[in-house]
């Protein structure tokens, strides 16, 4: 047993921070983040809060309609990079209404430290989110959001070769994993092996996505026993709630080893309810919670040595 004044060293938990996605809308919350410079904003102010991987998405600046093209990730990448040295993490999911060559093109170019990568087709609904508003301030947001009842998120097996291929292999990225239920974790453990992904493999768990599995505490456990069993010491994993159980499905991943990711692009909101006002706010609660268990949240080196990544020289933005 550990005596007191006896010391420890603190395990070190990777808090990613997703600053805006493509599943929230500009008339959820004022605080998503939409222009270029709302976006860069974001990610720097959740990096000094304690964030070591920032996960990005673009959105139209004009219209906040989730965008993939080139030029709107061209227009916060390097001012992000220029302002702080949190990894910097392309969504290679974009939203599930896009196409994968257009899901792609901005990590082609970028060639990133990081990509995500999702583990499987699926249901992705958002529907129910649009009973919850009225007063639209654009048209394309409930239509976007109706749109899912009919939308499959594309991840075929071929997809997915061609993003370790492309991405991994050809553009040096290592990747977010995002695993939304059982299946995901037999088809990450095929690649593995078979040798198309070497480790450290960086797990996601995605819950709480309708489509998914659900965001509870068992889930987590049933799911992380299976990844346990398939993948042995090869991986790490990160734990995301979607929605209002965000924090305290990110703390039970803490508590059983894992890191962390949270975000607006995730939840909208703070437990004790109302809108968080930034991401930083959600990255700040996040890291109090470690360090009240006795953790410590990583650095952005301490995250690139715990992931093998290639270093922020080797990125093309
Ligand atoms: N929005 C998350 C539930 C991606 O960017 O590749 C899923 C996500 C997908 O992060
Ligand atoms: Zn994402």
């Amino acid at each position: 047993m550990q005596s007191a004044g006896e010391s420890r060293t603190a395990r070190k938990v990777i808090i990613t921070c997703a600053v805006t996605g493509s599943i929230h809308t500009p008339t959820m919350s004022p605080h998503l983040p939409i222009t270029p410079e709302e976006i860069a904003d974001a990610a720097v102010g959740a990096a000094e809060a304690g964030a070591a991987i920032i996960h990005l998405h673009a959105r139209d600046p004009d219209s906040g309609y989730p965008s993939a093209a080139p030029e709107h990730f061209d227009a916060f990448l390097k001012p992000i990079k220029a302002r702080c040295d949190a990894v910097l993490n392309i969504s290679t999911g974009g939203s599930s209404a896009m196409p994968l060559d257009v899901r792609l093109a901005p990590a082609i170019a970028a060639r990133p430290e990081m990509c995500s990568l999702n583990m499987g087709s699926m249901n992705f609904g958002t529907f129910p989110l649009a009973e919850k508003y009225s007063d639209w301030k654009h048209n394309w947001e409930p239509e976007l959001l109706h749109a899912t009842r009919d939308v499959i998120f594309k991840n075929s097996f071929a997809d997915i070769e061609r993003i370790l291929d492309e991405i991994g292999e050809a553009g040096g990225a290592r990747f977010e994993f995002e695993c939304y239920d059982i299946g995901h974790l037999e088809t990450l453990a095929f690649y593995h092996r078979r040798g198309r992904i070497a480790g450290p493999i960086f797990l996601q768990f995605v819950l709480g996505v309708l489509g998914g599995a659900g965001a509870t505490v068992e889930n987590l456990v049933h799911l992380k026993g299976c990844a346990d069993r398939l993948l042995g010491d090869a991986y790490s994993f990160s734990v995301l709630g979607a929605g209002a159980r965000q924090l305290p499905i990110a703390t039970a991943g803490a508590i059983l080893g894992g890191h962390v990711r949270v975000g607006l692009e995730d939840s909208l909101v703070m437990p004790a309810g109302g809108l968080a006002r930034s991401n930083a706010e959600q990255v700040t609660a996040i890291r109090g919670i470690i360090e009240a268990l006795g953790m410590e949240a990583a650095t952005p080196a301490e995250a690139r040595d715990m992931l093998a990544l290639k270093g922020v020289g080797e990125v093309a933005f």
